[in-house]
């Protein structure tokens, strides 16, 4: 079990040294589009993507904006994002996406358009085609959506082998859960008859409860906290931080994992910004 809990924050470690090296890029102006930085959700991508390579699946995945870690976890090439930052045909998205629209076709990972929540009924529709494992990342405020919730219950309808993932930061830019619903995805999807839990961000309980993934539809609302503004680079103020939490439980390994992939991370923007 600490191996794959040490796999996992390898993971989690590029994709935070990625969005702290981008949060630089943005204060600096390189970037001047909208960046929508997933730092402090790390451990749901990077769990997830662990756990398929054990199970031996390669999903159909489908994302909304703050995608970056997963990108990264699901092995997305990061030269192709940071050009994709950069505005350049060489990008993942091909220069045309930015920050909320990145993609892998090469890793099955679907961009999206900006119509929030709308991955939903696509991801459903492409599973339902298919028939293939697919997952569906969607925020908590993406999933209220109408459009979603019918996607949800027709998943449900034809036991689709499908993970809905609900990235539960409890804001809508700035808006919180409780102003905006009395009710819970994991409530709503359990009526629907979708296995359905209320999880924390902790990467081995939500490795816990992805075992039978794909045997049916389930929906995993995890709680979790977003370390900077929903746009550009700026903090809220000091919240707890799972990352440095998971590094002091691995000593002197995990401040080594950290350094490795700081690095990685500045020799890869180092590369392509010496690039005309
Ligand atoms: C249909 C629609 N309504 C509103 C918006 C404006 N909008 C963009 S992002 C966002 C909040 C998304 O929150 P959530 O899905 O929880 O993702 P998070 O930003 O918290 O990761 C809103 C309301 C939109 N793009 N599309
Ligand atoms: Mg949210």
């Amino acid at each position: 079990m600490k191996d794959c809990r040490l796999e996992i924050f390898k993971k989690a470690s590029l994709c935070r040294n990625f969005e702290l090296e981008l949060f630089n890029k943005v204060q600096e102006k390189i970037i001047k589009f909208p960046v929508y930085l997933s730092a402090g959700q790390e451990f749901i991508a990077s769990t997830i993507a662990v756990k398929i390579n054990e199970i031996g699946v390669s999903p159909d995945i489908f994302i909304q904006h703050r995608g970056h870690s997963t990108y990264l976890a699901f092995g997305g090439d990061i030269f192709q994002l940071i050009d994709e930052m950069l505005g350049r045909k060489s990008g993942c998205a091909f220069g045309m996406g930015g920050s909320a629209s990145i993609q892998s076709k090469e890793k099955k990972i679907y961009g999206h358009d900006g119509l929030m929540g709308n991955q939903v009924p696509i991801g459903v529709g492409a599973c339902f085609a298919s028939k293939l494992p697919t997952i569906v990342f969607v925020g908590d405020s993406a999933a209220e959506e109408d459009y979603s919730l019918s996607a949800i219950g027709w998943a449900s309808t034809k036991k689709l082998p499908i993970l809905f993932i609900v990235e539960d930061n409890n804001l809508s830019i700035l808006t919180e859960k409780k102003v905006r619903r009395n009710w819970e995805m994991h409530d709503v999807a359990n009526g629907m008859k979708v296995k359905s839990f209320n999880i924390s961000d902790d990467p081995m309980v939500i490795h816990k409860h992805l075992e039978n993934s794909f045997d049916e539809p389930m929906l995993l609302n995890i709680n979790t906290i977003r370390k900077f503004w929903h746009a550009g680079a700026g903090t809220d103020g000091e919240n707890f931080d799972r990352y440095e939490d998971e590094m002091k439980f691995f000593g002197d390994e995990g401040k080594k994992i950290d350094e490795y992939n700081k690095n990685l991370v500045l020799e890869a923007w180092k590369k392509q910004l010496g690039k005309l």
